[in-house]
């Protein structure tokens, strides 16, 4: 059928770049040497009950020592681009002051190999691993930390700029303040509704303080970009349009506004008016927040279902959206989550390829002159090496309509860049620790053995045929 995302042969245009992505602190490891301060991700893994299995990132894929064979993995896959991010507890192991050379000279040696191998390397600056001694100052609710992070990211831009040409600033900055301040599944496990708010505003004033900083630091013709991981939105219920609208201005348009438009949208003020009046919003600051992007980097896994709680019936709620102790969504407590049907991915995610092409479209309707690139989208499932091979038909089924849906809205006129698939390899999956496999290599945490998927080599197919299989 053509309506749903299973056809194959479709061309992918040149200059559409397809790679792989990761992220520090899920595959590094070595996260007592060279130098490289603690993380809040090392802190909040150490905390009893925090991560599945008690699992942390100490050693992860040990990729810190193992990068040499990663790089040459990648050129065997034949990926054209690499997204990676740089540990900012590496670069300045308490988040501010101090350079840590051997952190530079690290991803140094990365971007390195990287264009030896032909593979255009993707920087991001931040994916998750604040230093603690940021977070003892209040972390992402204290004002001060979006300063701190121009400066690292202008040391950054300094050494890296003559050779790294595609940057994005923050990954995701949705689950840094909501998940990380507000339901404190994420470290630093805070469960503060205003606090996830104040972390939303000091998240966009860095990536625009970032933005101007690299701008003045990078010698190269750079392209620059934010990555947003975005709520794609169903309903069927009468009062779905409302909460629809809510959960739309809680975790899209309190990005999207002020990084693209230069203002937070007044229905997002006016929700979260009981929490906060805002007044931490000073003047200047959404100018500084608005820079000019040559791209925007777009994380797409799944879609949410929604309607507003009568505030009597039980309340349902999917899984992810429990809010014991603390919601990821300040205000929402009158929303409610609803089970969708499957089929689902090992994270009892729903997999919905139909709400990628409806994102891309709809992302491009609203933004015309902006560039789109899918920087992460990807799916766990179970997998298992038996005879030296693993085969997981659901992850390449998965992919395959995945591509199909980005292709399609290319053709319905989306300027779409590149897709990018999460993950490179397996690795710690944040709360859920080596529980959850979301690689096309497959990663044995006993000998640190890498093994390509089948949907490694289906991806490698792609890329030689420039065609989706
Ligand atoms: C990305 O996060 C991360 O960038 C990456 O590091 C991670 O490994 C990968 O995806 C897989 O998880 O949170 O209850 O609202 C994706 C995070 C997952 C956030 C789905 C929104 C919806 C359920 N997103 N989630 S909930």
């Amino acid at each position: 059928s053509t309506d749903d995302h299973r056809e194959s042969g479709a061309a992918l245009p040149q200059g559409f770049v397809i790679g792989s992505a990761t992220a520090s602190y899920q595959i590094e490891g070595a996260v007592d040497e060279a130098g490289r301060g603690p993380s809040i991700w090392d802190t909040f893994s150490a905390t009893p009950g925090a991560i599945v299995n008690g699992d942390t990132g100490a050693i992860a894929d040990d990729h810190y020592h193992r990068m040499e064979d990663d790089l040459d993995l990648m050129a065997s896959l034949g990926l054209e681009a690499y997204r990676f991010s740089i540990a900012w507890p590496r670069i300045q192991p308490l988040g501010s002051g101090e350079v840590n050379q051997a952190g530079l000279d690290f991803y140094s040696r990365l971007v390195d190999g990287l264009i030896a191998r032909g593979i255009r390397p993707i920087a991001t600056l931040y994916h998750w691993d604040l230093p603690q001694a940021l977070e003892n100052e209040g972390g992402w609710t204290n004002r001060e930390t979006a300063y701190r992070f121009a400066e690292y990211a202008a040391i950054v831009g300094a050494a890296l700029g003559d050779r790294v040409a595609t940057w994005t600033t923050l990954n995701e900055p949705w689950c840094s303040a909501y998940l990380g301040y507000g339901s404190g599944a994420h470290a630093p496990g805070r469960k503060e509704p205003l606090a996830a708010l104040r972390a939303v505003h000091h998240l966009n004033l860095a990536h625009g303080l970032a933005i101007k900083a690299l701008r003045e630091t990078v010698t190269l013709d750079a392209e620059y970009s934010i990555t947003l991981n975005f709520h794609v939105l169903r309903g069927d219920h009468e009062s779905s349009p409302e909460a629809i609208r809510r959960i739309d201005a809680l975790a899209n348009r309190c990005f999207t506004g002020p990084v693209l438009l230069g203002e937070y949208p007044a229905d997002f003020l006016a929700d979260t008016a009981d929490i906060t009046d805002w007044a931490f919003v000073l003047p200047g600051d959404l100018e500084i927040i608005r820079q000019p992007l040559d791209f925007l980097g777009v994380n797409y896994y799944s879609t949410a279902t929604v309607r507003m709680w009568d505030g009597e019936s039980p309340r349902q709620n999917a899984d992810g959206h429990k809010d014991v102790g603390g919601s990821p969504w300040p205000g929402s407590r009158d929303v409610e989550f609803q089970v969708q049907d499957g089929p689902y991915t090992a994270m009892g995610w729903n997999i919905a390829p139909d709400g990628l092409e409806e994102l891309l479209v709809s992302l491009s309707e609203q933004f015309p002159d902006l560039p789109l690139m899918i920087t992460e989208n990807g799916a766990a499932f179970d997998d298992e090496v038996r005879d030296g091979r693993v085969d997981d038909p659901e992850r390449v089924d998965y992919l395959h309509r995945h591509f199909v849906a980005a292709h399609r809205a290319m053709a319905r006129g989306v300027d779409l860049r590149g897709y990018l698939v999460w993950s490179l390899l397996d690795n710690f999956e944040w709360g859920y620790g080596y529980s959850k496999r979301f690689g096309i290599v497959h990663v044995d945490y006993e000998t640190q053995k890498r093994t390509v998927k089948a949907s490694g080599h289906w991806l490698q197919q792609l890329i030689a045929e420039r065609r989706i299989p």
